[in-house]
Parts: C-alpha cells; structure tokens; sequence
C-alpha cells in the first residue's frame, strides 16, 4: 500500500499533550508516532509500515480501517449524533444489548453500557454492593482483587487491581475493605507452558482463607481477570477459576470476570468465560466491543442481579448509578458493525483455531538468550526476559523500541513482552513477528 507523508508534530508542538502511561520526557525526545493504519498495519507519518502485534492496544481485534465501522458511524452522525439514555432511549441500544445478549454466557442476559474498561469496572463494583442491598445483605461491601491484576484506573479499580505503581501514589484514597489473592504466575514450576499451566490450582484455595480471616458476611464479590493481560499475560492454571467459581457459590459471594481485554475473540470463543467454562455474575468488557474505533464499555450482569434490583415503587429509579455517554448512539452503530463483522468473518472463534500456530511460533522463542518463560492462550503471547541487574524493565523496553523500529509492534510491561494481533492475521504475520522478535532479543545484551 502506497503510503502518503502525514504531517508530523515539531518536537515543540509535543509538550502540551500529558501522555497516559508514558514516559514522557523519554517518548518526547524520541517519540513514535502512529498517522494511519489498515488491516493488520499502521504507517508512521513519513510512511514506514508497522506491523500490529498488539492490535492497537488489545482492541482492534477485527483489523484496522474497518469499512463497514466507519459507515455505520457516518451514518449515525447524520442521523441522530446523540441522544440521552437516561429516562429516553433510542432503538439501536437496545437493539445491541439484545445482540450482546445472544452472544453472552448462559443467563448474563442484561448489558449497563459504559465508555471504558475502567467505567465497566466500576460499575460492575457498584452493581454488586446494590445487588446484596437489595437482597437484605448490606454489609456485604468487601471486595476480593488479586495481586497483578488490572482492572483499569478509577478509584475502584486501582483499589481491587494488584499493580503496585498503580496503588503506591493513590493508597489513602482507595476503596477500604479490600483483600487480594495471590496471583498465579510461578515461573519456577510452570516456565514455557503451552497454554494453561498445569501447577497452581491451589493457590484458588486462599480465596477460603480470605472469607475465613473477614467472614463470607461482608464480602461483595471476587473480582479477577479470567487470564491477566496488562501484569504481562498470567494465565489462570487449569482447575484454578472453577474453584475460585465454587467457593464464591458456597459462600452466597458474586464472581466478577474482567474480560476487558479477553472479551470479543481474543481466547478463542466470544468470551473468555466460555473457553473456560465458568460462568461468572457479571462480566466487564471494552476494548474489542467497537473494534476500538469509538470508547465503549459493557458489564454483563445475570438476570437474576437485575431482577433482585428491579423493586420498589415503579417510579423509583432502580440503580444510581450511570454516564452521559452510556449507549451513545455512534458507538452502539459502531458495536453493531463490529459484531456484524465479527460473525461474517468467524472472528469470535478464530483464535481457537490458530491457537496451535500461534503456540509454535511464539515458543519457537525459548533457547533465546534471556529468555525465561514463554506463556500462550488463544492469540495471546508473552515472552519473559530475565531483567538488567538493578534495571528491572529496561531490556524489555530496548527490544519493544527496536522492533518499533524495525516495523513490528509489541507491548512491553515490566520485563515483558506481550502479543495479541488482530484476530485477522495470517501465517506470514506471525512469523515475522516472532523472527523480528527473535533477532531483537538476540541483539539486546
Ligand atoms: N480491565 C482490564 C482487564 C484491562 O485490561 C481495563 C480494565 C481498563 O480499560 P480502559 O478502557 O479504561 O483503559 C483494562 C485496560 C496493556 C494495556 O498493554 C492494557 C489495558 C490498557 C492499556 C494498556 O497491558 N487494559
């Protein structure tokens, strides 16, 4: 594809925009920038391809430059650009929530739409407080997260997620009343597994020990990633959710699924709740409900959360609890051709069946120099560096920089590199992903 030069920011037009989770001062003196993308690439603005290896930011799941996306959003700016949900409502929201439905595990057939995984976050947090108010249990208001975990930036998710840096700064202001299990990642016993690490089941056995320790009585809901993405891929070990599933079931407490990132395809089936069979109470999703092309966030719930809640006088507003922007008409068109997309396409399973491709390529890593583990599910890969003596991070970040610039890009956390293209890819992707993966590592003391 012929690619025409985009004009790019001068380094002093760079200041004013405070990057999320960047460092900026280092991004600023040698940034990377991003002007257009279509199928599985991006283009710099001088016009270099750049090969997605991480779907944007775990999002594009379909590919980029989307036609069908960028039509129904054209058409609905110029049919209706807004319109309010709360007291009104407009047709294509509810015709969404009735398509996620159809696509949704056994009985979480009612959908609270969001903006974001972190608003998805929260409100599933909220939900599960009114939920046991609602059933005469209102001191159930404890929340179980899990070391690593991330669960998005608001003040409830930093509270249940386990990523130090995200916490340190934030402490004195998080939720009170919350405990975290330990998480699963255990390179000493289950380096270069294929798929889901065998040890481990037991650690799901702390949960008895947290309910012991604060009683079953107080506590709302657990809350964990079925397979962690942001803490650098942790895989649940095969047993582990089923039994984080019984024990919540035994003690009357509601199980939380963040599948933020595993939502949409990315394991295999349209949830990540389904590859494992284990079904949650509520569900958080983002990410690869409009293909990324437009903010948007939905939280599952069971029916029966919903029914407990839909009581008292008929005028009474049910749950406090919503945005401006829940079921926007232009992502809720966007979100509709996106699933329209993803069902011609079979995108929704088609990481299931490049699975084993993707694990042999991916692994094809181990006996590299520095490399410690190599981790895979769905289209999900991980390869763990060993890091620089007191530089925790650093080799990670010179190979993500060197594969940018030799036109493959990855995502890098702590001394990790992460993968998750497009569920488009072909064989010839993944290959030069992990061949241009393999040199960089190769090259980086
Ligand atoms: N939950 C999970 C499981 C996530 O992965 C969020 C919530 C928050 O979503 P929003 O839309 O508020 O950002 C996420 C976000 C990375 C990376 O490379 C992952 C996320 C965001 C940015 C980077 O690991 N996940």
């Amino acid at each position: 594809m012929n690619a025409q030069p985009i004009p790019a920011p001068a380094p002093a037009e760079l200041d004013a925009f405070w990057m999320p989770f960047t460092a900026n001062r280092q991004f600023k003196a040698n940034p990377r920038l991003l002007a257009r993308a279509e199928g599985m690439y991006y283009w710099t603005p001088d016009g270099r391809e750049v090969l997605d290896g991480v779907s944007g930011l775990w999002c594009v799941n379909a590919g980029h430059g989307r036609r069908e996306i960028t039509d129904a959003v054209a058409k609905q700016l110029s049919t209706m650009e807004f319109a309010p949900t709360f007291q009104m409502g407009h047709p294509i929201a509810f015709e969404l929530a009735n398509r996620l439905a159809e696509l949704a595990p056994p009985g979480m057939d009612r959908i609270f739409f969001t903006n974001s995984g972190s608003e998805s976050v929260d409100t599933a947090l909220k939900i599960a407080i009114a939920y046991h108010r609602a059933q005469g249990a209102g001191q159930r208001t404890r929340f179980i997260g899990r070391e690593k975990g991330y669960h998005g930036v608001g003040f409830g998710g930093i509270s249940v997620g386990g990523m130090v840096n995200n916490r340190k700064i934030y402490g004195s202001s998080m939720l009170p009343g919350v405990d975290h299990l330990a998480h699963t990642l255990d390179i000493e016993h289950n380096a270069f597994s294929r798929g889901l690490p065998r040890w481990g089941m037991h650690l799901a056995n702390e949960l008895e020990r947290l309910i012991a320790l604060h009683d079953a009585s107080t506590i709302a809901a657990v809350i964990v990633e079925p397979l962690s993405g942001s803490a650098g891929v942790v895989l649940p070990p095969v047993g582990y959710l089923k039994r984080l599933r019984e024990i919540c079931d035994k003690h009357d407490i509601l199980l939380i699924f963040d599948e933020v990132i595993t939502g949409f395809g990315r394991v295999g089936k349209p949830f990540a709740s389904q590859a494992f069979d284990v079904t949650p109470d509520l569900m958080t999703t983002a990410k690869g409900l409009t293909n990324g092309a437009i903010p948007m966030g939905a939280v599952f719930s069971q029916r029966k959360i919903y029914d407990a809640l839909m009581q008292g006088p008929e005028n009474a507003i049910e749950l406090f609890h919503g945005y401006t922007y829940s079921a926007h008409p232009v992502a809720c068109a966007a979100a509709l051709a996106t699933l329209d997309i993803y069902a011609k396409e079979g995108l929704l399973t088609r990481a299931a069946a490049l699975g084993p491709q993707w694990e042999d390529a991916v692994h094809s890593l181990r006996g590299i120099p520095h490399v410690i583990d190599v981790r895979n599910y769905g289209l999900i890969g991980a390869v763990e560096l060993e890091p620089r003596a007191g530089k925790p991070g650093a080799r990670a970040y010179d190979v993500f920089v060197k594969c940018f610039e030799r036109g493959v890009m990855v995502r890098q956390t702590g001394d990790v590199i992460a993968m998750s293209p497009p569920l488009i890819i072909e064989t010839a992707q993944m290959t030069r992903i992990v061949e241009t993966l393999a040199e960089v590592i190769r090259e980086t003391a």
